[in-house]
């Protein structure tokens, strides 16, 4: 009950930053009964965060046919204070993070943590987990879009504990922990699917290019075809370091990968 109950205030914050029009109604109701959700303004969070998309002449829908892909949210208590707080991931804008300050009230810490992300488009999912399992809950940004290689290598954030005001420190270990490789990811899904103990990482890309219509012997060689950067990948944790064992895995790995979702239960 309690996760629904938090379900149900991120899905109002949520739509609070989502909202564009001052008309609407901040309640909605049930068919006969009491309100059943209250949508709070920025004004009353302090949450601003907005993915606005720019669109440009080589930024668009037309060029880019996954141009409203993303961002990202992620919901967690980052400073161990057991209050929910709140990461927001954006396309062609930088990220933010927001403290849970109680009450419904949340503050932009985005600088002093250290979790913008490098600049440039184009984030898509972020997901919390405590990558090295030292208590903490860490950051993991993906990246995807017609960029260069290095413009689509994901951002790993370890939490090193919050400072003396509670505002949790983070510096960016993707390299360190081998994740430094450019891909199409959507999302990563951090679980233990060997159950030692640690969590190892699921992550789902996906194909930005258009494909032919392919007839079941094409389609068919194409599956057999693995591509690290636009088919998904399972990486094992090692200890603090991750290692591709896709191939071993016997998971499919081409580009025949839209990256539409994952699940998975830790
Ligand atoms: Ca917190
Ligand atoms: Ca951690
Ligand atoms: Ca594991």
């Amino acid at each position: 009950m309690k996760t629904i109950t938090r379900l149900f205030i991120l899905i109002s914050l949520v739509s609070s930053v989502a909202c564009t029009t001052s008309e609407q109604s901040n309640e909605s109701t049930g068919s006969d009964g009491p309100p059943l959700f209250t949508s709070l303004s920025p004004e009353q969070t302090g949450i601003t965060f907005s993915n606005n998309l720019t669109e440009g002449l080589n930024t668009n829908v037309l060029m880019y046919e996954y141009f409203y892909n993303g961002g990202g949210v992620a919901v967690g208590d980052l400073n161990g204070d057991g209050l929910e707080d709140i990461f927001f991931s954006g396309n062609m804008v930088p990220n933010q993070l927001y403290i849970n300050k109680g009450g419904l009230k949340f503050t932009d810490v985005t600088a002093t943590a250290g979790v913008a992300g490098r600049e440039g488009p184009w984030r898509t999912g972020v997901s919390m987990a405590d990558v090295n399992g030292d208590g903490r809950l860490d950051l993991f940004v993906c990246y995807s879009g017609s960029l260069p290689p290095q413009k689509r290598i994901p951002q790993l954030f370890i939490n090193e504990g919050p400072d003396a005001q509670g505002i949790p420190r983070f510096s960016e270990q993707t390299a360190q922990y081998g994740l430094d490789r450019p891909g199409q990811s959507t999302q990563a899904s951090f679980f233990d699917y060997d159950r030692d103990g640690d969590l190892d990482l699921f992550l789902l890309n996906h194909n930005p290019r258009l494909l032919p219509i392919l007839d079941p012997d094409a389609t068919a060689a194409i599956m057999k075809q693995p591509n690290p950067e636009i088919g998904v990948r399972l990486l094992k944790n090692t200890g603090n370091r991750f290692d591709d064992i896709t191939e071993q895995s016997g998971l499919s790995s081409s580009v025949l990968s839209y990256g539409l979702g994952s699940a998975s239960q830790t």
